[in-house]
Order: structure tokens, then C-alpha cells, then sequence
């Protein structure tokens, strides 16, 4: 299969018109803007063209000339009605982006921004590149494989400024990712403020791995988060992980402990150690805990997912774990919300109908990792494909080269390094028998951070393998390119260099200056 163009994810059509004029983006360029939301697009992409160019780009109503660019929502306008799908026409006269819904279009508009040299994605107006700030003339029809496409990034182990959290997500806005999955809470500490239970970030924040100090995120940060999340259509997954995982938690409220006593707060990577309390006489704090804290959480989030846990509990008994996990994934329910958790939670038989199942056994499943996520499938859910030898991006590299810190960064527990084709060459719907392509919600990389203390090391580890994962996750199935990835990463790069992000040079990949 040959993708020609430029773009990551590869989209479903493009076709390149080499031999015609590309369209020139100039002074005088306006952004006409049709339909529901197409304003609002219109202003985000504008407002990082002016930032690269100097140019005004007025966002105007109107009809479009050949120096324009128009921006359509309207019914009819997707590839096959898609949600997310846009078409793209380029050139001499004119750029037009058209999608169904505004969503759609800001897809459309990642795309456009990887048809531009990569200087538009500087902030300081430097100059043009050579050959001005032009669009090859193309032609796009495009629409994602799977609705659910995302990063975990776990805050828990360290935690990263809020500021760090933003600029990440407009980074892979840039991939057509559309899920921010946050690890919020975890053995090593709590990071999401929850005023019905204040100790948990006044106790359970004051810690991260290996003693490198606390933090967590207020309401009003997490807000910042979500709302800058909406603009680029991004969706923040809040996960709070129960019932094992839970040290500090238990660190700040004894009275979640079967024993009665605070454990130490933990700094530590082993997990497996800390439980919610199953016993009936926990059983009044332990529940006002899970409706207060699922509460809280559900109003931060717009997104219609709660992601509850379930993984790795091995200091719970077998029956306590399939009662507290019905009474977790019940009070995430009772939000109103979608209830995911990780393929472990597929034990139980009371799952609210629809729970979400997250998998991450290996591209060949390991023990029961199939059947429990099937599990989700019986239960009238969908499952979110992590396998961790593929996409878990904490993984090290094969040559393990020191981050930007100067530090080796990565874990190797998933079959050892992930390399780029590692990532890029699996399938998600012929992993787990029974989950095929209408049961796979979606993809998520995952990256867990024991040993990672600095957005610019996630940034190293995600660039360029989060590239395969978001092509995995939009691109039609199929055989894939492998040589014809590696170059469009090539110009991903590009663009990641402007964008001032952490892109680890692998070899093998024709990184140009
Ligand atoms: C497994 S994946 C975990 C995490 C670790 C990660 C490290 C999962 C659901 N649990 O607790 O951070 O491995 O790679």
C-alpha cells in the first residue's frame, strides 16, 4: 500500500496533485467560516498561523477567493457522515476544509497544518520559509478507524505543571488524538483536589517516587486542563484507580483501612501492597468515599468517561475484589458517567452495562487477560486496546539512549524495548478472540512515569512512537508501509522540532534539519 502525502495518521484517501499550482497563503489571506462552530475552529488555527506568519487572517462570513481559506460545518460535507471526518480540497484556488460537525473540522485542520511548512508551528514570526507558506494542492477524503484515540499519562508517579499538561495536548492534537487519559491518583500519591476529602491531596499529594516531592492539581487547574483540552476536541479521561493502587489514599484516611492504621506516605515502585477495605465495617466510609470522590470527579468532567481502576489489586482477596469493584464501578455509574477500568475489572459480572474494558496483557494475550476483557464485550461494553509490549511508551527504546535530562528513562517488563515498527505494527481487532473491529473502542499509549520526572522525558519517550499509535488508531486496517511511515514521521519531526517539543532522533527514520 502506497501513502503518498505527508500526514500522520496516513489519511483513508489522499491523493497529491503535483503537477498543480499549491495554494499560497499571503498577506491579504482571510479564514471564511460557515456553520456551527466553524468560527471557533477557525479562531485556533488562525491564532497559531498568525502567531508563525505576521498575517493578520481575519476570521470573516462570506464567500471565499482564491487567497482564502474556507472552513465549512454543514450536514453531508463528511466522508460517509463520519463524526470526526473532514474532506480537504488545496490549491490554486483556494483551501477548503468541510466537515459534518466542528469536531470533524479541527481534524481537518491538523492536516492542514502538517500540509504547511513546518515553521508554522513557530510563536515567533520569524520569517518565511523559502519557498513561502505554501500548501501543496491536494485533495483529502478522511475519517478515523476508531472514535477513541489517546495518551495516559500517569501524573501519579510524578507529577508535571499544568502548563506542561497544556502544551501537551495541543501536541498531539497534532495527531488527531482525541482522549487524554489521566492516571490521577496512585500508591505514590494523590493529585487531584477533592474538597469532601481535603486530606487526600494535603496528605496523600506530599510524595512521588523516589522522594522528589509532592503536588497536585486544584479544581481550578484541572478546569484549565479540560477546557484547553475542549478547544482541540480533546476529551480528559479522569482516572481514579481502586481499589489497590490506593497507598495514598489510605496514607490520609485510616479509616479506609481495614486495620485502622495510616500506612506511611510511599515512594517506592513495587505495587500490589495498598486495598480498600472490603469488611462491613468499612463499609459506610468506603462507600461515602467512592460516591464523594466519583462525584467530584464527574463534575470536573464534560467527557462522558470515568475511569475507575481495577488493576493489579494483589492485596485483595478474590471476594473482596469482586465486591468492591461492584460497588466502585456502581458509584461511577450513578454519576451518569461510563465506567472504564482495566481489564482486570472483567471478573466481575455486575459491571454496569456498557462498562469499558482498558486491555493491556501483550499483542498475544497472556493467562485469562482474554477472557476478562471479553468479559466487558458480554457485558454490553467496548474495549480500549493498550497491549503493553506495543503501546506502552514507557517502555524503553532498543538503544536506550539517555533522555534530555541526561538520565536513561524507560522500563523494560513488556518483552523489553518497543521500537518504532514495534508500535506501529499491530492490529487492534485481532488481538483479544471476540473483540474485533466493532468491539474496539479505541487505542490509548500509556505512559507511566517510576521513571520519568520531566514532561520533556514523556515527551521522548511519546515522539515519534505515539506517531504509530495515533496512525493505528485513525488509519484504515490493512497492510501497512512501513518505509512510507518512517518518512512522514520524518516531517512529523519537523513540525515537533517548531513546536519546541522532546523528539528522541531514533535512528532509522530520515529526520531532516
Ligand atoms: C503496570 S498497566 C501498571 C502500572 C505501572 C506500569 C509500568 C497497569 C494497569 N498497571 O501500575 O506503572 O505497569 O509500566
Amino acid at each position: 500500500m502506497f501513502v503518498p502525502g505527508r500526514i500522520v495518521p496516513a489519511p483513508a484517501v489522499v491523493e497529491s496533485h503535483d503537477d498543480a499550482t499549491p495554494f499560497r497563503l499571503a498577506e491579504e489571506s482571510r479564514i471564511v467560516a460557515r456553520g456551527p462552530g466553524a468560527a471557533a475552529v477557525a479562531e485556533t488555527f488562525a491564532a497559531r498561523v498568525r502567531a508563525a506568519t505576521g498575517f493578520e487572517l481575519p476570521v470573516v462570513d462570506g464567500e471565499p477567493a482564491a487567497s482564502d481559506l474556507a472552513f465549512v460545518v454543514a450536514d453531508g460535507e463528511a466522508p460517509a457522515g463520519a463524526a470526526e471526518g473532514y474532506a480537504l480540497e488545496a490549491g490554486d484556488g483556494g483551501v477548503r476544509v468541510a466537515a459534518d460537525t466542528a469536531e470533524g473540522l479541527f481534524r481537518g485542520t491538523q492536516s492542514l497544518r502538517q500540509l504547511l511548512p513546518a515553521e508554522i508551528e513557530r510563536a515567533d514570526a520569524a520569517s518565511a520559509p523559502t519557498h513561502g507558506w505554501t500548501v501543496p494542492a491536494t485533495s483529502i477524503a478522511d475519517a478515523p478507524r476508531f472514535a477513541y484515540r489517546g495518551v495516559m499519562l500517569d501524573v501519579a508517579r510524578h507529577v508535571f505543571p499544568v502548563e506542561d499538561v497544556l502544551d501537551l495536548i495541543d501536541r498531539i492534537a497534532l495527531l488527531k488524538l482525541n482522549v487524554l487519559h489521566l492516571h490521577l491518583t496512585d500508591d505514590q500519591g494523590w493529585r487531584l483536589e477533592i474538597e469532601s476529602w481535603p486530606a487526600l491531596t494535603r496528605i496523600g499529594a506530599s510524595t512521588s517516587v523516589g522522594g522528589a516531592g509532592g503536588g497536585f492539581y486544584t479544581k481550578d487547574d484541572y478546569r484549565r486542563i479540560v477546557a484547553h483540552a475542549a478547544e482541540r476536541f480533546v476529551t480528559i479521561v479522569p482516572e481514579i484507580d481502586l481499589p489497590g493502587h490506593t497507598n495514598a489514599a489510605l496514607s490520609a484516611y485510616p479509616e479506609l483501612t481495614c486495620d485502622g492504621v495510616a500506612p506511611a506516605p510511599y515512594e517506592g515502585v513495587e505495587v500490589g501492597f495498598s486495598s480498600l477495605c472490603a469488611s462491613p465495617e468499612r463499609a459506610e466510609a468506603t462507600d461515602r468515599f467512592l460516591a464523594d470522590v466519583t462525584r467530584e470527579v464527574a463534575e470536573l468532567t464534560p467527557g462522558p468517561w470515568l475511569h475507575l481502576g481495577g488493576d493489579e489489586s494483589l492485596a485483595t482477596s478474590a471476594e473482596d475484589y469482586l465486591d468492591l469493584v461492584r460497588r466502585i464501578a456502581a458509584a461511577g455509574a450513578a454519576t451518569g458517567k461510563t465506567v472504564i477500568g482495566w481489564h482486570e475489572m472483567g471478573a466481575s459480572t455486575e459491571l454496569p452495562p456498557g462498562t469499558v474494558g482498558q486491555y493491556w496483557s501483550f499483542v498475544e494475550p497472556e493467562a485469562d487477560a482474554a477472557a476478562l476483557t471479553r468479559s466487558f464485550v458480554e457485558q454490553g461494553g467496548r474495549v480500549i486496546m493498550s497491549p503493553a509490549d506495543v503501546a506502552y511508551l514507557d517502555m524503553r527504546y532498543a538503544d536506550d539512549p539517555p533522555g534530555p535530562l541526561g538520565r536513561r528513562l524507560g522500563q523494560g517488563w513488556a518483552k523489553g524495548p518497543t521500537t518504532l515498527e514495534e508500535a506501529y505494527l499491530w492490529d487492534p481487532a485481532s488481538i483479544v478472540p471476540g473483540v474485533g473491529e466493532r468491539e474496539v473502542l479505541g487505542v490509548v499509549a500509556p505512559v507511566w512515569t517510576e521513571t520519568i520526572t520531566a514532561m520533556s522525558e514523556v515527551e521522548f519517550m511519546l515522539f515519534p512512537r505515539v506517531a504509530a499509535i495515533a496512525e493505528v488508531g485513525w488509519s484504515p486496517a490493512g497492510p501497512r508501509d512501513v518505509d512510507g511511515f518512517v518518512d512522514r514521521v520524518a516531517a512529523l519531526g519537523r513540525h515537533l522540532d517548531a513546536l519546541g517539543a522532546e523528539v528522541h532522533r531514533l535512528r532509522g527514520v530520515p529526520w531532516r534539519a
